[in-house]
């Protein structure tokens, strides 16, 4: 068994017409095959694009037009032709074959269609995702979320911010006590993190300063909506010696970055999914909670001070505002244990979310770094300090002032594709019901 008999020399975006004339070898999937009797047409598919297959009777042999007659949709083949400028071809160019290789052939029928124009229900395409990702439409979201998770981190790296990872399974909740999923740990029991929250605070007190994580998170939401994953990936950051207003200036940086970075980079991808990306200006707006709570009363959905926000309430925020936005100020007791109570009114914390339209992309906030203070947080959430006895060990020995936010890479990605379920941005999504492949 080999990978086929000749190395690929071009990849098919890579056949101009400035090639007419030599000889190329190209691989991958059969997308299309027309027979039109004295002419066969055959569309390959690879990773970035579809190039033209021209056989007239005529001009091969009658082995190979034989050979190209028996080949069926999606099987694995490489060519070995010569580039001819055609300006009915798509793209303009097309290829005159000498040698057609069936690598590896392709079972019919195809349990889910390959033709972007042919639309199929997301079950049906989740469980055939392999095919599914076939679709340029498709892949074009993880060439996307690819490039904004490369930018991401040269932007951290760039910033003196060290990777790290930290582990997901875990002893303790960190996000309140719901949530969580349990899991055997020999003989006792354990969870999956549903964030690296504690550990990049612990870090804090490590003197690495400047901490990033890129890794899954666990959230074990019962409801099904377009927005929850029960595996989702964070892009978690903490910063030492900085304050909340100091790590949203990262934030919105970062954002801007990688928007910017995606437009430049993806442009052929944003094109396949008619996305026409507008980069932010920094700084975003900072909308306080309880102008919020106006807002969305204004818009006559009722939310009453104090309260989370209900998805009525981020809908009527979308509403009124259109890009990034930032809502800080949250009500202290709504917020986690480690989110620092403000200065001047306790009761209003030094937390806060970044908002894309009426999607919560991003959480963060100062956090405590006194010990006491910190215990007292706990208890009054009725958790149990002895359960984060190591964790608040590392506040008793020279903790800085700190603080951080996660971002949740899949609203990120849905913010810069466009996609308005949260399945679509991941490659094999975890959800209530879904559990393979
Ligand atoms: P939070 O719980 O708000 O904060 O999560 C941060 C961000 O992660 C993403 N996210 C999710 N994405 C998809 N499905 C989910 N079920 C899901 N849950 C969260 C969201 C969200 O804004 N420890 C804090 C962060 C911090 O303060 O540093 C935390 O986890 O985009």
């Amino acid at each position: 068994m080999t990978a086929g008999k000749c190395k690929r020399t071009h990849y098919s975006k890579e056949i101009t017409k400035e090639l007419s004339g030599e000889q190329v070898t190209i691989k991958g999937w059969i997308h299309e095959i027309r027979d039109l009797g004295g002419i066969i047409f055959v569309l390959l598919r690879d990773r970035d694009g579809i190039l033209q297959i021209t056989a007239p009777s005529k001009k091969v042999s009658p082995e190979l037009f034989g050979e190209i007659r028996e080949l069926k949709k999606e099987s694995v083949i490489s060519i070995k032709g010569t580039v001819k400028e055609s300006p009915k071809a798509p793209g303009g160019v097309e290829i005159i074959p000498q040698e057609v290789e069936l690598i590896n052939e392709s079972k019919l029928p195809l349990p889910l269609d390959t033709t972007e124009k042919v639309r199929a229900e997301i079950d049906t395409r989740l469980d055939s995702r392999f095919l599914d990702l076939r679709k340029h439409n498709i892949s074009s979201i993880f060439k996307i979320k690819s490039r904004m998770l490369h930018s991401v981190r040269v932007f951290l790296e760039k910033n003196n911010f060290i990777e790290i990872n930290t582990p997901k399974l875990v002893a303790s909740a960190t996000e309140g006590g719901t949530e969580l999923f349990p899991i055997t740990y020999f003989e006792r029991e354990a969870f999956l993190g549903q964030s690296p929250q504690l550990y990049k605070q612990i870090m804090m007190a490590s003197g690495f300063d400047q901490v990033y994580e890129i890794a899954p998170i666990f959230r074990a939401e019962e409801h099904d909506t377009l927005r929850h994953l029960n595996e989702a990936i964070s892009i978690d950051l903490e910063a030492a010696f900085c304050d909340h207003e100091d790590v949203m200036q990262i934030l919105e940086q970062m954002i801007v970055t990688a928007v910017t970075d995606v437009k430049e980079h993806c442009r052929s991808e944003l094109e396949t999914i008619q996305v026409d990306l507008q980069v932010p200006t920094a700084p975003f707006s900072r909308i306080d909670y309880d102008d919020m709570v106006d807002m969305v009363n204004s818009k006559g959905v009722a939310m009453r001070h104090g309260e989370d926000m209900s998805r009525a309430a981020e809908k009527a925020m979308g509403e009124i505002n259109q890009g990034y936005y930032f809502i800080t100020g949250w009500p202290t007791d709504i917020k986690p244990f480690y989110v620092m109570p403000g200065q001047e009114n306790p009761e209003k914390s030094c937390a806060f979310d970044l908002m894309y339209r009426d999607l919560e992309i991003s959480s963060g906030a100062m956090r405590v770094h006194q010990h006491d203070l910190l215990v007292e947080r706990i208890k009054k959430q009725g958790l149990n300090p002895e359960s984060f006895k190591r964790y608040l060990a590392a506040f008793e020995y020279g903790m800085p002032p700190h603080a951080g936010w996660g971002v949740g890479a899949e609203r990120f990605t849905m913010c810069l594709t466009g996609a308005q379920n949260i399945r679509e941005t991941v490659l094999f999504p975890r959800d209530r019901r879904r559990l393979t492949p």
